[in-house]
C-alpha cells in the first residue's frame, strides 16, 4: 500500500471530514455528490486503494470482481452495508468496514419522532395550520391515539433497538422485542423488555412496531403481506432500519383499506422512489432518510472512516471490520 494511498470518496461528506482526508490521503473527492453510476464505479474500484462509498452505491458482485488488486478497504461511510456484496469482497480479500455506534442515539430519536407524530397527527395539525383553514379548538378535532400504556414490539434489538427501548420506557411504552438472539437477563430487566422468540405470536399482541433489524437475505419482506395482515387494525408501524424489510406494497394496501391504523417511514424498497399507494396512504409520515442526518452523526461517521484508514495504513486491523456470520 503507498504511504499517500489514492482514496476515492463517492459522495460529499462534511466539510471537515473532507478537509482532514485531503490531508491525510490522497483523496479524491465527489465533485457533483449525485450517486456515481455503474460505470463510474467500476472505474473508480480499478483505480483506487481506498474506496468509501455510502448507502447510495450499489457495490454488487459484477463492481468487485472488476477492482484491481490495489483495492484493500472499502470504508463504507455509514451503518447498514446491505449495499455492499461482502461474500464477494472478502474473497477477494478486500476489508469492509463500516461507522457503528456513532448514529444510535441520533437514530432512535427519529424513531420516537415517528413514534410521536403519527398517532398524534403532528403532520396533519401543521399542515392544517399553514391552509390557513383552521376554526379554532373542538373537542373531537384532531383526536390522535395516546402511547402512553401501549405495547411496543422492536422487531431486531441490537444497539439501536435498545437506545430506542430506553425512550420508550420515558414515555411509558411496554416493550417487546424479537430478535436473532434473546438479550442478558441484567439488560431485558432494566428495559423491563420482554422477548419474543416467534415473530408471529408478538405481532397480533403489539400497538406499535418499530423495525431495527439490518436488512439481510433473511429479513428480505420480513414483514410480509401475511404478516402484516396478522397485525391489529390500530397498530402502526415505524421503519427507520431499511425498506426491503416490510413488503412495502402490501404496507401500503393495508394503510389504504385501514387495516394498519398508520406508519412513519424513513427508509422505502426502492430509494428515492416511493410508491404511489404509499405517497397517497392516511395517517402516514414518510421522510427522506434522514435517521442519522444530524451534523455531529455525520462528522463522527467521517472519523470513523478515517480511523478505520488510517488504522489498516498503519498496518493492523481497522477496528470497524465487517467479518461474515
Ligand atoms: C446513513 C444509514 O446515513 O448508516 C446507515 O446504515 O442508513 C444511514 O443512516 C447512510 O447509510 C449513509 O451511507
Amino acid at each position: 500500500m503507498p504511504s499517500k494511498p489514492l482514496v476515492i470518496v463517492t459522495r460529499r461528506l462534511p466539510e471537515l471530514v473532507e478537509a482532514r482526508m485531503m490531508e491525510l490521503f490522497n483523496t479524491r473527492l465527489s465533485a457533483s455528490d449525485s450517486p456515481l453510476d455503474k460505470e463510474t464505479l467500476i472505474e473508480a474500484v480499478k483505480e483506487a486503494d481506498i474506496l468509501v462509498p455510502t448507502v447510495t452505491d450499489k457495490i454488487d458482485s459484477e463492481i468487485i470482481n472488476q477492482a484491481s488488486s490495489k483495492l484493500k478497504l472499502i470504508a463504507n461511510f455509514g451503518n447498514g452495508i446491505d449495499h455492499i456484496d461482502i461474500d464477494t469482497a472478502l474473497k477477494k480479500k478486500i476489508i469492509v468496514t463500516n461507522t457503528p455506534g456513532v448514529l444510535t442515539e441520533d437514530t432512535a430519536d427519529m424513531v420516537m419522532s415517528l413514534l410521536l407524530a403519527v398517532p398524534r397527527k403532528i403532520i396533519e395539525g401543521e399542515k392544517l395550520i399553514r391552509s390557513g383553514s383552521w376554526r379554532g379548538w373542538s373537542p373531537t378535532h384532531m383526536m390522535g391515539r395516546r402511547i402512553w400504556g401501549k405495547r411496543l414490539g422492536i422487531i431486531g434489538m441490537g444497539s439501536i433497538g435498545q437506545a430506542l427501548a430506553r425512550r420508550a420506557k420515558g414515555f411509558g411504552l411496554n416493550i417487546h422485542y424479537h430478535n436473532r438472539n434473546r438479550l442478558p437477563e441484567v439488560i431485558e430487566d432494566s428495559l423491563d423488555a420482554t422477548f419474543w422468540e416467534d415473530l408471529d405470536q408478538m405481532l397480533p399482541k403489539m400497538d406499535i412496531l418499530s423495525v431495527n433489524c439490518p436488512s439481510t437475505p433473511e429479513t428480505y419482506h420480513l414483514l410480509s403481506r401475511e404478516r402484516l395482515s396478522n397485525l391489529q387494525a390500530h397498530a402502526y408501524i415505524i421503519n427507520t432500519s431499511r425498506g426491503k424489510v416490510i413488503d412495502e406494497e402490501a404496507l401500503a394496501d393495508l394503510l389504504s383499506q385501514s387495516k394498519i391504523a398508520g406508519a412513519g417511514l424513513d427508509v422505502f424498497e426502492r430509494e428515492p422512489s416511493v410508491s404511489k399507494v404509499l405517497l397517497g396512504a392516511p395517517n402516514t409520515v414518510l421522510l427522506p432518510h434522514m435517521g442519522s442526518a444530524t451534523v455531529e452523526a455525520r462528522i463522527e461517521m467521517g472519523e470513523k472512516v478515517i480511523i478505520n484508514i488510517q488504522t489498516l495504513l498503519n498496518g493492523h486491523r481497522p477496528p470497524d471490520r465487517i467479518l461474515n456470520d
